[in-house]
């Protein structure tokens, strides 16, 4: 397709470097199934399922067809005071996807919508339990839990909170759980550093536990540069909670839906929190929706008092939006025909065996894996962070193949429809370019 002549300069484009990009723009005008297609007419493979969130593959026709029925049958219903009927049909099926206790879902629109009001909710549960003082949050360094305030406040990157002032009053981290040399090039979860999780008792002798409300964290930190729990942290981390009263959250936006082998991290790890947030696989990426799971007594504590008060004053208007929860049954349909949750599972030691594959390539430092998901970390030049690994990027990108980095890891985490020729695709032209990385 001919790129259209259009002035790039009234798009402020996020977490981008907008000058670099649109004196040389990068861009997308198509894509189907596992690959994208550029506005200079080349396929590139898409190893990083969009942002994390395309995992049924890009143009599935039975999405498309359920979005278009969608728009003409009901394209919006308000989100207050009135229903649809598959915003209770798609709350019901992640409930069955779900295992435990898990049993009743809020709708938001994004990861960092869902993110808040999983916090919101767990300090109002404390409050109407008659625990009003449970008001601290617990993140943990290098998490990653959106942009908005609360998010970003119990997030743990420093230059996505550095620049926005005081944050969110009572916030507290756990240290993240990455540098242990004894973990360089695990396969799968790392062995030590499960200890790292008595961090939050620690948090509690210096705060006193009955001040706080809960401790949220990423099942596997992705953002933060794919860091993988040690065996055995969360179950410590859910005892910690348990012993005090402090509800866990895992922030399941990228883990949930697959990336791991299984439907949720829940499951993979065999850890149950009393919160799970969620977004992105949820609609394949394609509209946007997040969403907040939560366990049956949390949901049932705030439903009291006469009938027609409202419980929780929280809600966005795209709530449980008709096209987004349209999307989200037509992408759930094609995950379970498909066994496409699974499928990561069967995939994970071709795909372990072809990262690491990589060790011993020039720069790189260590290679993490789980599920379809890779972390490989490369050294940083001297001086210049950052900078080795956007090359990486720049060169994949040339020769077809589309990764992500952060800082100066890549991370890969691509559709799970992934043939295993394309993952030694993937992995044939990393090779290419990690060997004339300077
Ligand atoms: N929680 C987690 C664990 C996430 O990974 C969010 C919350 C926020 O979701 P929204 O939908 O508000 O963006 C995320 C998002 C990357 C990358 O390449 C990761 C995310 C978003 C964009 C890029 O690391 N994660």
């Amino acid at each position: 397709m001919k790129p259209p002549q259009n002035n790039l300069d009234a798009y402020w484009m996020p977490f981008t470097a907008n000058r670099q990009f649109k004196a040389d723009p990068r861009i997308f005008v198509g894509a189907e199934g596992m690959f994208y297609e550029t506005a200079d007419g080349r396929d590139v493979l898409d190893a990083t399922a969009g942002l994390w969130c395309c995992n049924a593959g890009h143009a599935r026709p039975k999405i498309v067809a359920a979005i278009a029925r969608q728009a003409a049958e009901l394209d919006y219903s308000p989100a207050f005071q009135m229903g649809h009927y598959k915003a209770f049909e798609l709350a019901e099926r992640l409930v069955g996807l779900i295992p435990g206790e898990l049993n009743h879902v809020f709708f938001t629109n994004s990861g960092s919508e869902a993110v808040e009001t999983a916090l919101k909710i767990a300090i109002a549960y404390h409050r109407i339990r008659g625990q009003g003082e449970r008001v601290r949050l617990i993140g943990r360094e290098k998490g990653y839990h959106g942009v908005n305030f609360g998010g970003m406040s119990v997030g743990g990157i420093l230059a996505n909170r550095k620049m926005f002032g005081t944050l969110v009053a009572g916030v507290d981290h756990l240290r993240h759980t990455h540098g242990d040399a004894r973990n360089l090039f695990s396969r799968g979860e790392p062995e030590f550093g499960a200890e790292l999780a008595d961090d939050l008792e620690r948090l509690c002798q210096l705060h006193d536990p009955s001040t706080i409300a809960a401790c949220i964290v990423e099942p596997v930190q992705c953002s933060g540069g794919v860091i993988i729990p040690p065996k055995g942290y969360l179950k410590r981390l859910r005892q910690i909670c348990d012993r005090h009263g402090i509800l866990l959250i895992f922030d399941e936006v990228i883990t949930a839906f697959g990336r791991l082998g299984t439907p949720f991290a829940v499951d993979y790890f065999d850890v149950e929190p009393d919160i799970v947030t969620t977004a992105k696989g949820l609609t394949s990426g394609i509209i946007p929706m997040g969403a907040v799971l939560v366990q049956g007594r949390i949901h049932d504590a705030f439903m009291q008092g006469p009938p027609n008060a409202i419980e929780l004053f929280h809600g966005y208007t795209y709530s449980a939006n008709p096209m987004a929860c349209a999307t989200a049954l037509a992408t759930l349909d094609v995950y379970q025909e498909e066994g496409l949750l699974t499928r990561g599972a069967e995939l994970s030691n071709y795909w372990a065996d072809a990262v690491h594959g990589l060790k011993g390539l020039p720069h790189v430092i260590d290679l993490r894996n789980i599920g379809l998901v890779a972390a490989i970390e490369l050294e940083p030049r001297p001086g210049a962070p950052t900078t080795r690994a956007f090359d990486a990027f720049l060169k994949c990108y040339e020769a077809g193949l589309l990764i992500r980095t952060t800082g100066d890891t890549i991370a890969l985490s691509p559709p799970l429809i992934i043939e295993t020729s394309q993952i030694d695709r993937i992995f044939a032209t990393l090779r290419q370019v990690l060997s004339s990385l300077d």
